[in-house]
């Protein structure tokens, strides 16, 4: 169970899925250990350089323009601010920014070429830049990594099955296509998804079969708890149970055991209780900041405080071994 492999099949997934919890943990902190340094935990920062006024449709987004939530539409964000956003986020302890845009796709145009620059100066402060701007082409993605991007972020969200239900504006083989772009270019990638949407055991699983089929699987996996944002068709949804979460990342980390898991949004909605079974269980990321990109993330020194009660530290930059892989592509 412990190698790291690209032909799990839905029921070897579903089996670990449904072990009892407590020995679900126990054999995902035993493979956890073998792969990952449990002190460690990886810190990233989000900023949203462009929020809002998204043409796309998914179901859980406050930033679609369709539907009535609190977003306030902002254009894209100057180089500058970023730049000093990014410096406080370092002082902070983050060892990676991640840049979100509310797009649908990138475009060839001065705003595109703007990113560019904010990859370049954010990789000159010794940071891992990610960016997160929607759908890319192979040279879309080239550009980024020559400029020094080091992870583009693009969820497959749920399972194949489930997407349809989720958002109709695209499909699961744009999420793909653009994905392998990014692995082309040499980029890390960074793909997971979201539970607590309304979707069964079946799509969690199904996710899981989708990303454990890339080869090579995502260095980052971000599982999500939906942040249930009023005005979205999702609005209304009961917050995730603990357990689940705790079991979602306990199974990511059985199937993808090289792979840096994030415990992403909805930390807000869980106790440290149940984050610590998440880092026990596999987890060894999360978001630190106010805010994710436009809902609410727990204060920082919370977390501060969070890690010198578990003994876990803050990760530096490139220490690990996603580069030695990236460096053999
Ligand atoms: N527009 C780009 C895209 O969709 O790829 C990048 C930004 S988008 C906000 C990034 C990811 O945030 C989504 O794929 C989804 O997994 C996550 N996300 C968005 N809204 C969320 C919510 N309310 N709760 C949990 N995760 C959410
Ligand atoms: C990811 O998987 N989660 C982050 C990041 N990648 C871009 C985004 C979470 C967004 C939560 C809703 C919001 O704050 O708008
Ligand atoms: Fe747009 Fe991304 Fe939100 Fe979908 S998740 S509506 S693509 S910003």
């Amino acid at each position: 169970m412990s190698e790291v492999r690209y032909n799990w099949t839905k029921e070897q997934i579903a089996e670990i899925y449904n072990t009892p919890l407590l020995e679900l943990i126990y054999k995902a902190a035993t493979i956890h250990r073998k792969y990952h340094n449990p002190e460690e935990v990886q810190i990233s920062s989000l900023i949203s350089i462009k929020t809002g006024g998204c043409p796309e449709d998914c179901a859980y987004c406050p930033q679609a323009a369709r539907y009535h939530t609190e977003v306030k539409v902002q254009k894209l964000m100057s180089v500058d601010e970023v730049s000093a956003i990014a410096d406080r986020a370092q002082t902070m302890g983050a060892s990676r920014l991640c840049m979100g845009a509310a797009w649908r796709e990138v475009r060839d145009n001065k705003d595109f070429d703007r990113v560019l620059d904010m990859v370049k100066t954010v990789n000159a402060k010794g940071m891992e830049v990610c960016a997160t701007l929607g759908m890319i082409n192979a040279e879309q993605a080239q550009k980024l990594a020559d400029a020094g991007l080091y992870a583009y972020n693009h969820n497959v969200d749920t399972s194949e099955e489930n997407y349809g239900n989720i958002i109709s504006t695209r499909n699961y083989e744009d999420r793909l296509n653009t994905l392998h772009n990014v692995r082309k270019a040499g980029l890390t990638v960074c793909s997971g998804g979201i539970i607590g949407m309304g979707e069964s055991a079946d799509d969690r699983i199904g996710m899981l079969l989708t990303l454990s089929h890339l080869n090579p699987h995502p260095e980052s996996v971000p599982i999500n708890a939906l942040v249930p944002v009023e005005g979205t068709p999702l609005g209304e949804m009961p917050i995730v149970e603990s357990w689940e979460m705790i079991r979602m990342i306990a199974t990511t980390r059985l199937v993808m055991p090289d792979s840096v898991v994030r415990l992403s949004a909805g930390r807000v909605q869980m106790n440290k209780e149940t984050q610590a079974l998440c880092f026990m269980a596999g987890a060894s990321s999360i978001f630190m900041g106010e805010k994710l990109l436009t809902t609410p993330n727990p204060d920082a020194n919370e977390d501060k405080k969070m890690f010198e009660v578990l003994g876990l530290k803050p990760r530096k930059a490139f220490d690990y071994r996603e580069k030695k892989e990236k460096m053999e592509v």
